[in-house]
Order: C-alpha cells, then structure tokens, then sequence
C-alpha cells in the first residue's frame, strides 16, 4: 500500500495560531464586558478541551457550575465565540502567521510527487481559510484536496471522527496516509483512525504524552536543516523530507500495522 496522501492537523501543527486564538478569546471577553481573562497557563490547561465553543463551555463550568442551569448559556456561548472568530481573522489578517519550519517544503515535496495534502482539524473552514492565506498566500487553499473540520462530525478530536471524514473525502483507507499533529488529543484521534502519526510538539503541547505517535520531532524541519539526531534516533540526524517519510510508513506498515477504512 503506497503512500497516498499527507493528513495534517492546523492550529499549532502548520502553525502557532494557539497563540492567536487565545489572544481572540481574550479580546471577545473584554468586547462583551467580561472581566475573563485567559493566561497562557490557564489556556493551556483549556487546549485539553478540543473547539472553542466547548472551551468556553468548560472555563464556564470551572468559575462556577451553576451556570449549567443557566437558560442563556449557550446564548451567551455562541455569542462569544462568534466575537472571537471575528476578531481572530482580524488578528491573522493584521499579522503574518509564519507557517512552522519545514511544513512548507514537506507541502511542496508532497505536491510535487503526487502525494495529495489535506486537513483534519477541529476548528472551521472560515479560520482555516484565512490561516492558510495568511501562511502561505491565496493559492494555498487549493493546495488541498480535502479539508474536514470539527463542525462537519459529530464528535471531536480525540475521537477520530475528523480524521475519518478526511480519508472518506480522499477516498482512501488509513493505510494510504500519514497524519501530523502537535497535540496528544490530536495523535489519539489520528491513532484511533488507523493513521501513521507524526507529532510536532510545540510550546503549547510539548508536554503532553506523545508516547502514541509513530514519530515524535521537534518539528518539521526545513529541507537544508537535518533534524537533531536526539529528536529521532531512528533518523540519525537525517532530516525528515518525503523520502524518509514514505519509508518510515512503509516499515510501520510491514510491521503490521492494520489499516481501517473509514
Ligand atoms: C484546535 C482546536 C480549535 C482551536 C480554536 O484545532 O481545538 O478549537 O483551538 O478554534 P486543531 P475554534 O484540531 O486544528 O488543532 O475556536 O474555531 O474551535
Ligand atoms: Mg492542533
């Protein structure tokens, strides 16, 4: 079974919008009145609830679980975060989002061998639209041949729901691909649904369990840099790069890794 499609994940795995959306919650706050303010301890506590809408939900819970009884909660809610989803493209839109090093020429090496790219993320096509664009230029939207978002499944990461929508639209089973992600939750929905699975940690995630990943780097790398030999002892120090990708699938793969069709 060769190697049919790269699956990545986006906030925080083709980029740091963590960061972004964080400071877009906080902005939603204050625009609402609210005296809530989301430090970066305190969120990266929250990143354990995957989609923003239910992260509120749960920061709600913690100030004070009556507010469950509340008949205008999910008003409130939804109100929120549709404030926070206006002012993060304003953010993405005020500062280039620098992709994170190495997805770039990993994109471009895929593209160029025929290897499809596409996107399983929990957040929507109306944030991953302008994250994109502001990454990489308008044509990227187009790099992709499929794109599932938390708002098209029924469940969230860590459930593969997402993951499992992105191989249906690719019309590929798990075998076929490889999944990239920066958080644990994201590795359990990606393992869940088969997929070969590449963490890339980052400040926000770095320290999560990633013991369920097939590969655990520093990040992707640019081409011209090999990766420390200590993020990957199996690589010895070459950096990552299509080729050594397909063969690090293939091996997991004659390992006996059992693929599953979505
Ligand atoms: C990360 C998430 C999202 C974002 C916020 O998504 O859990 O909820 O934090 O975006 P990914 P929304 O799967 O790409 O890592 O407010 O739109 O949910
Ligand atoms: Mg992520």
């Amino acid at each position: 079974m060769s190697l049919q499609a790269l699956i990545f994940d986006v906030d925080g795995t083709i980029a740091d919008t963590e960061t972004v959306h964080c400071e877009a919650f906080n902005q939603a706050f204050r625009a609402h009145g609210l005296d809530w303010h989301w430090d970066r301890q305190l969120y990266g506590e929250l990143l354990q609830v995957t989609g923003g809408k239910e992260r509120i939900a749960s920061y709600l819970e913690r100030r004070d679980a009556a507010t469950l009884n509340d008949p205008h909660r999910a008003q409130l809610i939804a109100a929120l975060h549709a404030t926070k989803t206006t002012l993060y493209h304003e953010l993405l839109e005020r500062a280039e989002v620098r992709a994170r090093p190495g997805v770039r020429d990993l994109m471009n090496e895929a593209l160029a061998a025929n290897v499809r790219l596409a996107i399983a993320s929990t957040t929507s096509v109306e944030n991953i639209v302008p994250l994109l664009t502001s990454s990489f230029g308008p044509e990227a939207v187009h790099w992709f041949s499929a794109i599932a978002t938390g708002d098209m499944v029924r469940r969230k990461k860590p459930a593969p729901d997402v993951y499992q929508a992105a191989l249906a639209l690719l019309h590929l089973d798990s075998a076929s691909a490889i999944a990239f992600e920066d958080s644990a939750i994201g590795v359990q929905a990606a393992k869940a649904a088969g997929l070969y699975t590449v963490a890339t940690p980052n400040p926000w995630t770095e320290s999560q369990d990633f013991s369920g990943a097939d590969l655990v780097l520093s990040s992707l790398s640019e081409a011209a840099e090999p990766l420390a030999a200590a993020a990957e002892p199996r690589l010895g120090g070459q950096y990552l790069g299509l080729e050594r990708l397909v063969s690090l699938h293939a091996a997991a793969l004659s390992g006996g890794a059992r693929p599953c069709r979505s």
